[in-house]
């Protein structure tokens, strides 16, 4: 069974609220997408989309011609409020809830008897009690009228309309009530299981999930470094170490980037970091591969410099967070070429990245190109084009993401 909602308001439009609004306004429930931004809001009524997701523009641009989505500066009332906003961290690695704090105060007016309320940002262990106590202090003849639950996104990027339909959701409500409520309204758009906790084992379920995969990265990125100097091809090794049937290593890069993955593992080590030392130790290692692989490409230039007496040229092969996405946000490739072309205002460095035609920051030059004319060349992200390359052994080749794996 599930609750037919009419009406549903998100607060905000981003990479998750937006494609989210859009998969409900095809499933014919009305909504109204919030967001501060006027940018946003007056491209989304357009029908069109501020960033790139496949299949997202197709989604938004019906959604909007139907009349089922429009966005809006201020909510209004509705059935459901689903609070989608960013949980960045502060400069001390503690989050920052604000957005979510100050969405709730946003819709708390707006609310009434019977209404549910549900959080999907990322969020620290607590935070539905907390915005329960929020809204019941804006609107305290709605204490224990209202429902409220903590449901995160759990999509990756680049797959999001799919996953958004077919990933199981983890619901956790303040009260057994609100979780059943919660469960009845993801019934109306999610073809998976829903499976059924309180909001904090939800809050804590999205931390564990990232952390976890850190975690493993991690485990993957030190092996590279202790094959780095025990001579040995760590992607040999770890392919042959997963014949094991109950071993499976994931890949060593050039570091963990993205919106989530590196940050949402400080949610858990801020509040406990006395118990949290693995998942600390695994964000230090991550963090710690980008510099090792800047300090390999400096000292690959030093060494060249010695043996031919002349500078070489450097081609950095990737920018993005991870392969064939045109993301660079909290990007290691980002920050190694940075460091590198900070302390190398005479070599001549190259820089590649096939999903983005221009930056403004980065000149970039054709990958194809970058790899024939250069001395050096430092892989830093897998992107699909690079394997069309073939090894050169007249080039100091530095693979740190297992282009060249053999
Ligand atoms: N990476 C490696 N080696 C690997 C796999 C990934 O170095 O073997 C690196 C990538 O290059 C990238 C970083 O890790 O820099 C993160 O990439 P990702 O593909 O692991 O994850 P995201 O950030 O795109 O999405 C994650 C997903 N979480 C999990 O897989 C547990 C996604 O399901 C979440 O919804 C998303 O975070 C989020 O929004 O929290």
């Amino acid at each position: 069974m599930e609750k037919r909602v009419d009406k549903v308001v998100i607060v905000g439009m981003g990479y998750i609220g937006l494609p989210t609004a859009a998969l409900l306004a095809k499933n014919n429930i009305e909504v109204t997408g919030v967001d501060i931004n006027k940018d946003v809001v007056e491209t989304i009524n357009k029908g069109q989309v501020h960033f790139y997701e496949p299949d997202l523009d197709e989604y938004v641009k019906n959604a909007v011609e139907t009349g089922k989505l429009k966005a809006s500066l201020k909510p209004e009332s509705s059935d459901v409020f689903l609070i989608v906003v960013p949980t960045p961290f502060k400069e001390v690695h503690e989050p920052d809830i604000s957005f979510v704090e100050s969405a709730i105060k946003t819709i708390s007016p707006y609310l009434k008897e019977q209404d549910l309320l549900i959080i999907e940002s990322t969020s620290p262990v607590g935070t539905t009690e907390k915005m329960a106590e929020n809204v019941y202090e804006q609107r305290p003849e709605l204490k224990n009228k209202i429902s409220m639950a903590y449901c995160p996104e759990r999509v990756m990027p680049g797959n999001v309309m799919y996953e958004l339909e077919n990933n199981d959701r983890i619901i956790g409500g303040i009260d057994e009530q609100s979780t059943e409520e919660a469960i009845l309204f993801y019934k109306n758009f999610v073809k998976a299981d829903l499976h059924k906790t309180n909001a904090r084992t939800a809050e804590m379920c999205k931390l564990t999930e990232n952390s976890s995969r850190d975690v493993q990265i991690a485990f993957a990125n030190e092996l590279s470094l202790i094959c780095d100097k025990a001579d040995i091809n760590v992607w040999e090794l770890i392919d042959l170490a997963n014949k094991h049937p109950r071993v499976n290593i994931l890949q060593p890069g050039s570091g963990v980037g993205g919106h989530c993955i590196a940050v949402d593992p400080w949610f858990i080590v801020s509040e406990y970091p006395l118990e949290s030392k693995i998942i600390g130790s695994a964000r230090e290692v991550n963090n710690y591969k980008s510099f090792w692989c800047a300090e390999k490409i400096q000292n690959a230039k030093l060494n060249f410099e010695l043996k031919n007496g002349k500078k070489p040229s450097i081609a950095l092969m990737g920018l993005a967070f991870k392969p064939n996405i045109d993301d660079l946000r909290e990007s290691p490739a980002k920050y190694i070429a940075q460091k590198v072309m900070q302390s190398e205002n005479d070599s001549h460095i190259m820089v590649v990245e096939p999903n983005i035609e221009e930056h403004a920051v980065f000149k970039l030059t054709d990958y194809k190109k970058a790899y024939k004319e250069a001395d050096i060349v430092a892989f830093l992200v897998n992107h699909k084009e690079f394997s069309e390359l073939e090894y050169d052994d007249n080039k100091i080749i530095l693979d740190f993401c297992g282009v060249f794996k053999k």
